[in-house]
């Protein structure tokens, strides 16, 4: 493999809406990031994604843009922003933003235009069609629900496409002169200094465009817009065109937010010469998504969580590296999503942590996760502030369930449990700001905080201080970054456990992934063991007595 100058990088993603606020409005800044890069900067972290921060109505907290070249105001300002740069570059630390050109917001003056002239040349950067009968040209469902058509203000018979909420009208591809526009932003953020960026929802910006309807999935009528992307083909000539004209110029790392990923096409995204330097597997935080609703969540077992991220190490093993997540701002936290419920303390936390960040691949750790920040309590829907949660609430009533159930599903699936203000400390408001914040902060933030952690050796997060230097030390970084993974005691009920490889160098993790121990007869040779989660490895000859969610690596030798 080509080696790349982030390949050895630990990355942190930061929802600024909800890190730190210095001007008390309870809404987090770029100034509450520049104070925070020490803590960042001491925890092991040299590469930060921040999530949306340009100029926006906040719809859906900054992925409805409507000035891409303009910092939104209650984040802070351009001089702002270049201050963060220069202070991350001191830290040796990159920064890349989010990239959200599936749609913009209607507020763009792009699509203000094309309301005022929809044939004209702005109209035609996005997807607006008449129809004859007055009603939406098909059935497709929009992400955060109802009609994916809107009708064009002041004109009667005109819909435009949005993926997303009607606040965030698509953007037409297909016209060259869109993405001429495109291409020139993403340069002018590159050439400012950023050294990448995630890209948003990149797959819905090729659609299907015969915009046949789809097969009905709930009491509308209506389809979710994903499955209309089955049938949209070619999106790997916008993609090139993208990678060449902007990011592979500036050398820059990209990761893509891409759904609907396919085995035989991860050459072509994240291989040597792919659209993207890599993205995210979003397999094993899916797996419970049965496709319809938070009410319909699936059961996930162990093995097949296991399983499915070794398949993904498999599938990419030699040719690239996806990016490795266990939360981010669209789900619900690790605490909650993989833990069983009442058993989220130390032990499971830095189990779960220690398999997530010694994969292959490119690890992200999402803000809170190193303290082990848990799902809020939801007292009512006026509480919610996502505009998906909302939208849920209301479509599981019209599916027939009570009130009561509605809001028990969004506690536990609802994207806001992760936007919750950062917890830094035990004052009011979790040091996060001195106002009430524009979401409710978690009730556990006198425990779970920045402040009591760090002076804790024992705490979760002094544990993943210790885990991301592990990783990075001179001695292992090349095995962990480029070696082989290999599973293994597969047929163990509780064990999570697989090999890295590099040449001469050969380590085994194993977790016992359960609150009951277990022991486990080795097949390998310990020469040493060199990370742990528990003071003490209770060996018996070549028997393994293993604690509660214990976790261990070591080096094995080969025989
Ligand atoms: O998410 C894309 C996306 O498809 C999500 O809406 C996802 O289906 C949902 O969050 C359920 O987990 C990206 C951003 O990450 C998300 O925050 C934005 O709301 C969305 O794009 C629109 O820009
Ligand atoms: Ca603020």
């Amino acid at each position: 493999m080509k080696k790349q100058w982030w390949h050895k990088k630990v990355a942190y993603q930061i929802y600024p809406k909800s890190f730190m606020d210095t001007n008390h409005d309870g809404i987090g800044d770029l100034k509450g990031i520049i104070e925070k890069i020490d803590y960042l900067s001491w925890l092991g972290i040299d590469l930060i994604w921040i999530s949306p921060i340009f100029k926006s109505p906040m719809v859906d907290n900054g992925y409805d843009i409507s000035d891409y070249y303009a910092i939104d105001e209650s984040f802070g300002t351009m001089e702002e922003f270049d201050e963060l740069l220069r202070v991350t570059k001191e830290k040796k630390m990159e920064v890349i933003l989010d990239l959200v050109i599936n749609h913009c917001s209607s507020e763009h003056v792009w699509f203000q235009k094309a309301v005022e002239d929809p044939e004209g040349y702005f109209g035609k950067f996005f997807y607006i069609k008449e129809t004859c009968d007055g009603n939406p040209p098909n059935n497709w469902r929009s992400y955060f629900g109802g009609s994916a058509w809107e009708k064009l203000p002041g004109h009667e018979h005109k819909y435009y496409l949005h993926s997303f909420a009607k606040e965030q009208p698509d953007l037409n591809w297909e016209n060259k002169e869109l993405r001429e526009e495109l291409f020139k932003m993403v340069n002018w953020w590159l050439e400012k200094g950023i050294a990448g960026f995630r890209i948003d929802a990149i797959m819905n910006i090729k659609k299907d465009l015969t915009f046949a309807n789809l097969e009905p999935d709930g009491p509308d009528g209506m389809g979710v817009i994903c499955h209309s992307m089955d049938k949209a083909e070619g999106i790997g000539d916008f993609l090139t065109e993208l990678k060449v004209r902007c990011f592979e110029p500036h050398d820059a790392l990209t990761v893509g937010e891409v759904f609907l990923r396919k085995t035989d096409e991860l050459k072509d995204f994240i291989g040597v010469n792919g659209y993207f330097s890599t993205m995210f597997d979003f397999v094993p935080s899916h797996l419970n998504r049965s496709g319809v609703g938070f009410h319909e969540y699936l059961t996930v077992s162990f093995k097949t969580w296991r399983d499915s991220i070794f398949q993904t190490q498999k599938d990419t093993y030699d040719f690239a590296f996806e990016a490795n997540i266990l939360e981010n701002h669209d789900e619900p936290r690790g605490a909650n999503l993989y833990i069983p419920e009442g058993e989220a303390y130390f032990y499971s936390l830095s189990a779960l942590a220690t398999i997530s960040i010694l994969l292959r691949g490119l690890p992200f750790l999402y803000q809170g996760q190193e303290l082990g920040m848990t799902n809020s309590i939801w007292d009512s829907v006026e509480e919610f502030n996502d505009i998906g949660t909302i939208d849920q609430f209301h479509y599981m009533m019209q599916c027939g369930l009570s009130e009561e159930e509605a809001l028990k599903h969004c506690s536990s699936a609802s994207r806001d449990n992760s936007r919750t203000p950062m917890q830094w400390d035990t004052s009011e408001y979790a040091g996060f700001s001195t106002v009430k914040p524009w979401i409710k902060v978690n009730p556990n933030y006198v425990d779970i905080n920045v402040e009591k952690q760090k002076e804790e050796y024992g705490s979760l997060l002094n544990f993943y201080k210790r885990l991301i230097a592990f990783r990075k030390a001179e001695e292992y970084v090349d095995l962990f970054t480029y070696g082989k993974l290999e599973e293994t005691y597969l047929e163990e009920e509780t064990i999570f456990a697989y090999f890295r490889e590099l040449e001469d160098q050969k380590v085994l993790l194993i977790s016992n992934f359960s609150s009951k121990e277990t022991k486990l007869l080795l097949n390998e040779k310990v020469e040493d063991v060199i990370f742990v989660n528990y003071e003490k490895v209770t060996f018996v000859g070549n028997q393994l007595l293993l604690k509660p969610y214990e976790t261990i690596v070591v080096k094995v030798l080969e025989d």
